[in-house]
């Protein structure tokens, strides 16, 4: 089973999967806990390129930098996993590129959704739980942890973009959740990591 957590900054995804890795775990699943950018050798040395926050890119490098981390993650890390009956559960995948590349920078959606096809050799998740909330409170706790881990400019391009560009993303995710319903679990994302867990277990008892 793939399942992918997506959202926009600070929407708790690494706080939720902890919780719903240790629950499949106790339920006896073998489970696989990766993320995007940075899942496998290769995308390791991507990861600070793309997040730095004193890193200036263009939004096509940029694009094509979360693809090449992505397909080296899929071919070396995701598919493997899979096919040893592995769960799978991955912090971001290609809904992020759409999401971010396409609605927040403004690139073509449709040619995105192609490039993911091609950079994945097709491979979709099974489940996307999309955690969703204003972009205020998740840019507020994102810069709260950040400030608490000292994160402020190693890892801070994106939460440096602009109030009006999360809003774009925010929308993305919530369009892709309309358009895939039978991918897409929207969990209200300002509930307690507690209540998400819940709410995502009865999720997948019922599909
Ligand atoms: N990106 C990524 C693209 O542009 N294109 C792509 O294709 C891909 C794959 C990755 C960046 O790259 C962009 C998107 C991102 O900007 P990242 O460092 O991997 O960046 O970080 P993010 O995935 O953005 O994750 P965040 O750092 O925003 O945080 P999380 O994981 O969503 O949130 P988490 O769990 O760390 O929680 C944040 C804070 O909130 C608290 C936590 O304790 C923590 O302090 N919290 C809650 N508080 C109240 N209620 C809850 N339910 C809470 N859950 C967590």
């Amino acid at each position: 089973m793939f399942l992918t957590v997506e959202g926009v900054e600070g929407a708790g995804k690494s706080t939720f999967i902890g919780l719903l890795e240790d629950a499949l775990k106790a339920q006896g699943a073998d489970v696989l806990r990766t993320r995007e950018p940075g899942g496998c050798a290769l995308g390791q040395q991507i990861r600070p390129l793309l997040l730095a926050a004193s890193q200036k890119m263009d939004r096509r490098a940029e694009l094509f930098l979360f693809l090449a981390d992505r397909a080296q993650h899929v071919a070396e890390v995701i598919r493997p996993a899979l096919a040893h009956g592995q769960w799978v559960i991955c912090d971001r995948y290609a809904d992020s590129t759409i999401a971010y590349q396409g609605y927040g920078r403004g690139m073509d959606v449709e040619a995105l959704q192609q490039l993911n096809d091609h950079a994945t050799d097709g491979l979709w998740p099974d489940i996307t739980f999309l955690l969703d909330l204003p972009v205020e409170v998740g840019l507020e706790r994102a810069l709260t942890r950040n400030g608490r881990e000292g994160l402020t400019q190693s890892e801070g391009r994106f939460e440096a973009e602009t109030l009006v560009f999360h809003q774009r993303i925010r929308e993305g995710f919530l369009t892709r959740a309309a358009r895939w319903p039978e991918r897409f679990c929207v969990l209200d994302a300002t509930r307690s990591p507690e209540e998400l867990l819940q709410s995502a277990l009865q999720y997948l008892k019922s599909v």
